[in-house]
């Protein structure tokens, strides 16, 4: 893990967040910056730069992530009206935090093609 990644902090705790769900696998918290009504992130504990990163053996790990982004939307307030799920990948994609992330984000309509 590299000395300076934020997420990994955040998946260590040496940076406390408010968790919204944990397991061993990934941390949903907050985003500090959020551009929706409900905007949460969802990194894995492991240290992935992003989705070009993937190996074989994580192919479980992203299934797992995703799966209970879908077991938590009742909770985060989103099933009923819907939700976008982003994942910013390198400079193109406005990526800025190198540590693998998705955004959930909604509470509001999303407007199409993203800026
Ligand atoms: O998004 C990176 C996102 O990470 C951006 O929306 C801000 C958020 N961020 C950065 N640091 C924190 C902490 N400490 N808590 C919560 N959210 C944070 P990207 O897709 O890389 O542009």
């Amino acid at each position: 893990m590299p000395q300076e990644c934020i997420f990994c902090k955040i998946a260590t705790k040496e940076i406390p967040v408010a968790a919204l769900y944990e397991d061993e696998h990934m941390v949903v918290f907050p985003d500090i910056n959020p551009v929706a009504p409900i905007h949460v992130l969802v990194i894995p504990k492991k240290h992935i730069a992003n989705l070009l990163e993937l190996s074989p053996e994580d192919a479980s790990l992203v299934g797992h992530i995703v799966f209970t982004i879908s077991q938590l939307a009742p909770q985060l307030g989103i099933a009923e009206d819907g939700f976008r799920l982003v994942v910013n990948t390198k400079d193109n994609g406005g990526q800025t935090v190198h540590h693998l992330h998705w955004h959930v984000l909604g509470g509001r309509f999303m407007t199409w093609p993203p800026g």
